[in-house]
């Protein structure tokens, strides 16, 4: 058994052969997690490390090597878990595993790979939805009928952060006998918080509500905020979305001037849904700038969504500035 899931955890999941699948996809989800973790750790160690693999995802992204791998990894566990259908960033179609089957997973393998040479933290996304009669229509769907929204961490702790709509759970990995453990039964956000998250570097190319936004951040206490606030910006979604379930804040990736980053750089399917539901069931607030996440409808498999995230009130407080 790779992971303890808890009782209330599996309660809110409604028939007992929905619970039974689930339980049984998390625990082959948590099992890859253990042996990306080890790849993780790793690093240098093992040939071919963050190198290039020479081909390209769905949005013409380099993959590395351990993209792939990763990939690979979670692909072969979901073949022989409950799982119909299978989205991931790393493939530009949907995967048919077995259309008999009740559940699709969606993914990112492994997200904040520019990150995998500098040993900082990155991780696995993932989102489960009941299976539609088609793959099409398991995925093509608003966010908000996510069954469950979860996100791995391979960093100081190996991690799983995840919620099926009863609250926010944090387990974490025992090596003793390599068992993801609950460590944190329900997750709360703090409603306030001084400390935001945004690639500053693209303030040039900020639309106003933003850039108005994030000047009243920078100017603090002397500013309509009045009060100081922090800056932290991570490059790696899994790790900022991490520190703000811990200590709060607000994480931006807004949508910008440069070509292609209309909609910001973040994917609506396998990123900001599973953290959005996530951060909600923390108590937090889950945004593209103006609206709820979770009722996007998603048009293209692999569409990207400016996202907004965190402590109620700062993301409250950024509406105001559209
Ligand atoms: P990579 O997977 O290409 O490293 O992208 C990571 C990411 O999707 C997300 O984890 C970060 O929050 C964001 O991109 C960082 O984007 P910038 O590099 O533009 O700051």
């Amino acid at each position: 058994m790779s992971i303890q899931i808890s009782d209330k955890f599996t309660k809110n999941i409604s028939s007992p052969e929905t619970c039974k699948a689930v339980s049984e996809t998390l625990t082959a989800l948590a099992h890859s997690a253990i042996e990306i973790s080890h790849l993780c750790a790793l690093g240098p160690l093992q040939s071919g490390f963050g190198a290039l693999a020479g081909s390209e995802n769905s949005d013409g992204d380099a993959q590395k090597a351990l993209d792939v791998r990763t990939d690979e990894i979670i692909t072969a566990a979901l073949m022989n878990a409950p799982v119909a259908y299978y989205a991931s960033e790393e493939q530009d179609d949907i995967m048919t595993l077995d259309s008999g089957k009740p559940l699709a997973v969606a993914s990112d393998p492994l997200d904040g790979s520019s990150n995998i040479d500098t040993n900082v933290s990155i991780g696995t996304i993932f989102s489960i939805f009941p299976a539609a009669t088609t793959a099409h229509d398991s995925f093509f769907r608003k966010g908000s009928e996510q069954l469950v929204g979860g996100f791995f961490v391979y960093g100081p702790q190996t991690s799983l952060v995840i919620t099926s709509g009863k609250g926010t759970e944090l387990y974490v990995l025992d090596r003793t006998d390599n068992v993801f453990k609950l460590a944190i039964a329900k997750i709360v956000i703090s409603k306030d918080a001084n400390e935001y998250a945004i690639n500053a570097s693209n303030f040039q190319s900020w639309y106003p509500p933003i850039r108005n936004y994030i000047e009243d951040c920078q100017m603090g206490a002397a500013g309509p905020l009045q009060k100081k606030q922090n800056m932290r910006w991570i490059g790696s979604l899994v790790a900022d979305a991490n520190r703000i379930l811990m200590r709060g804040g607000i994480f931006l990736y807004p949508s910008d001037t440069r070509p292609g980053y209309g909609d910001g750089r973040l994917r609506l399917l396998y990123e900001a849904n599973p953290v959005a539901f996530i951060i909600e069931q923390a108590g937090g607030m889950a945004t593209d700038g103006e609206n709820r996440i979770l009722d996007k409808p998603l048009n293209t498999l692999h569409e990207r969504v400016p996202f907004v995230f965190g402590s109620t009130h700062p993301v409250s407080q950024v509406k105001t500035y559209f």
